[in-house]
């Protein structure tokens, strides 16, 4: 697994980061953190095979920027995103880095939701999964879940994209990725988990810049 860098981006997961690390087994990882003000620093320098990316000063601040500076940073041929708070499964790692050996991005896809998010969040995020599916049609791209926060992409793609057409502030790094290129798409289906601890830190914002992210 030594092409493969894990990416993860972080935001006060202190008490979730060390159990997920726990479970990744043979990749080099770089934690990509905002400014935590918990524990989450200390619990990733325990870990050697880990590199923290301390952006607690950078200029913008964000999921999808702190993604865009960690896979820049990387330096491995293909690289996973995954959030940090075990919603996505360490165990479906090893079927994306056995699908990256043929395809340019790699989308975990939710087969089965076990959140706990609330009937509001579910309709939300079914439109936006529905807008943004369309918005990907109309460029001639038909990806099943372009909202997913759990995908692998080789570094060439993703480094021949232009980084300004990335939303910063915003979460959907995955739809500012496949508006940009013809990608030869495959998926990795997966349960979508409850947070293990602590709170979402999605506010309304992230839906606007969710927006933005369809027009730019
Ligand atoms: N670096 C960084 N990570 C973030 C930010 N917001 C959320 N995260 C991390 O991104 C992942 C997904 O965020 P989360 O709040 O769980 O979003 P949700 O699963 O869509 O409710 C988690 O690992 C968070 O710690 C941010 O502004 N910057
Ligand atoms: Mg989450």
């Amino acid at each position: 697994m030594g092409s493969v860098t894990l990416i993860i981006p972080t935001l006060n997961e202190g008490k979730n980061i060390g159990k997920l690390l726990d479970l990744v087994k043979d990749m080099q990882v770089i934690v990509c953190d905002d400014g935590s003000t918990d524990n989450t620093k200390e619990v990733v320098a325990r870990y050697s095979f880990c590199t923290f990316l301390d952006r607690k000063d950078a200029k913008v601040h964000g999921l999808t920027a702190s993604v865009v500076e960690g896979i820049t940073k990387a330096t491995t041929p293909y690289v996973i995103v995954m959030d940090g708070d075990l919603q996505h499964p360490p165990e479906s790692l090893p079927s994306f880095v056995e699908k990256l050996k043929t395809a340019d991005v790699v989308v975990g896809v939710r087969e089965m939701v076990a959140s706990n998010w609330p009937w509001y969040r579910k309709l939300i995020s079914w439109g936006a999964t529905t807008l943004a599916k369309t918005m990907l049609r109309v460029r001639g791209t038909s990806v099943q879940d372009p909202m997913s926060g759990f995908f692998g992409v080789s570094r060439k793609l993703f480094l021949s994209t232009n980084q300004n057409k990335y939303v910063g502030q915003g979460y959907k790094v995955l739809l500012d990725l496949l508006k940009q290129v013809r990608a030869h798409v495959t998926t990795v289906p997966y349960t979508f988990g409850a947070r293990a601890e602590g709170m979402s830190k999605l506010r309304l914002a992230h839906w606007l810049w969710f927006l933005k992210s369809l027009i730019r």
